[in-house]
């Protein structure tokens, strides 16, 4: 990918909305619909919702004409530059799947991002075991039915907040509850199939309070799986509770699995890290093995 230059403290157009080859820039005139030039497709750079551009006229249309360096950015869903990111995990309908919450936490954390998980749907069942296991690895987590919208705002705080998770977990209903101007469509999921019906169809930010609010489509655990591949040796990076035995092993290579002297092993096994999470990063050590065709 080519360099792309820091963005300047003045810069003022951020595209809102990327859809079929438009972008939707917001500028100090108004959101302008633009076109990207071709230079970006042969640095291999798609804009992104987020992404802070400057813009020329050609033949009285706008095109985006520079594409400032991103502090970060998510494949899936597609978006740049964001300051708090939200997971949000139903408590029921969907039930939380930990492998997908686990990915997605993991995902975050290789793009450089700490996400904040939000729980959804507690009024349907409890996920009090849910939020003390992710609260042990190192997460915050918030119920929204028992704290409410509060520490969410709090978090925002300007800057690009985005609300991730799978389909039917209630972004969309939250984000309407915070800012009921943007009547987002929000739907039922489907009982029959057991999953959504993705009421969400593109990434969208919305102005809010000084900063955007991305509103994002669900994914399937599926598509997730290829929104980013991981090295096997980064994923230890990607599991906060294991930071503090990292380096600790007997063996310096340790992948933690199954190495005798191993600190995040001894960890395990002493209740200080969480058996679904290890499992976790078992599974996705080996698939990360086998796709970087690395049988070691
Ligand atoms: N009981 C209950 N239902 C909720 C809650 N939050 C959302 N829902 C319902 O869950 C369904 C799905 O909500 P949406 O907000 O459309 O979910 P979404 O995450 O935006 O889904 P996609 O746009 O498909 O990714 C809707 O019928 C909501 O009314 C909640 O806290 N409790
Ligand atoms: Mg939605
Ligand atoms: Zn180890």
């Amino acid at each position: 990918m080519g360099e792309l230059r820091p963005a300047p403290s003045g810069a003022d157009k951020i595209i809102l909305k990327g859809i079929g080859g438009f972008y939707y820039v917001e500028t100090p005139d108004g959101v302008l619909e633009c076109r990207a030039k071709g230079i970006f497709r042969r640095m291999g750079v798609t804009p992104l919702a987020g992404d802070l551009v400057e813009l020329e006229e050609s033949h009285g249309d706008h095109v985006i004409s520079e594409i400032y360096r991103r502090i970060n950015s998510l494949k899936r869903p597609p978006v740049a530059n964001v300051s708090s990111l939200f997971l949000v995990v139903s408590a029921a309908d969907p039930a939380p799947n930990r492998q997908v919450v686990d990915r997605m936490t993991a995902v975050a954390a290789a793009c450089g991002i700490d996400p904040v998980l939000l729980l959804t749907k507690t009024d349907l069942a409890p996920a009090d075991e849910f939020a003390r296991d992710y609260r042990l690895a190192g997460y915050r987590v918030i119920d929204l039915g028992a704290e409410g919208s509060g520490p969410v705002l709090e978090l925002m705080q300007g800057g690009i907040s985005v609300f991730e998770g799978n389909t039917g977990v209630g972004k969309s209903t939250f984000i309407n509850s915070i800012c009921p101007g943007l009547q987002l469509k929000t739907g039922e999921i489907s009982r029959k199939l057991g999953r959504g019906r993705h009421t969400t169809r593109a990434v969208e930010l919305y102005p809010f309070e000084g900063g955007y609010i991305a509103d994002t489509p669900g994914f399937s655990s599926l598509e997730e799986d290829r929104a980013y591949s991981f090295q096997p040796k980064e994923l230890e990076n990607c599991f906060p509770e294991f930071r503090p035995y990292l380096g600790s092993c007997f063996f310096s290579g340790c992948s933690h699995r199954v190495e005798k002297g191993c600190a995040v092993l001894e960890a395990l096994r002493e209740g200080r890290i969480v058996p679904s999470r290890h499992r976790s990063y078992c599974e996705m050590y080996e698939q990360a093995r086998q796709s970087a065709g690395n049988y070691k």
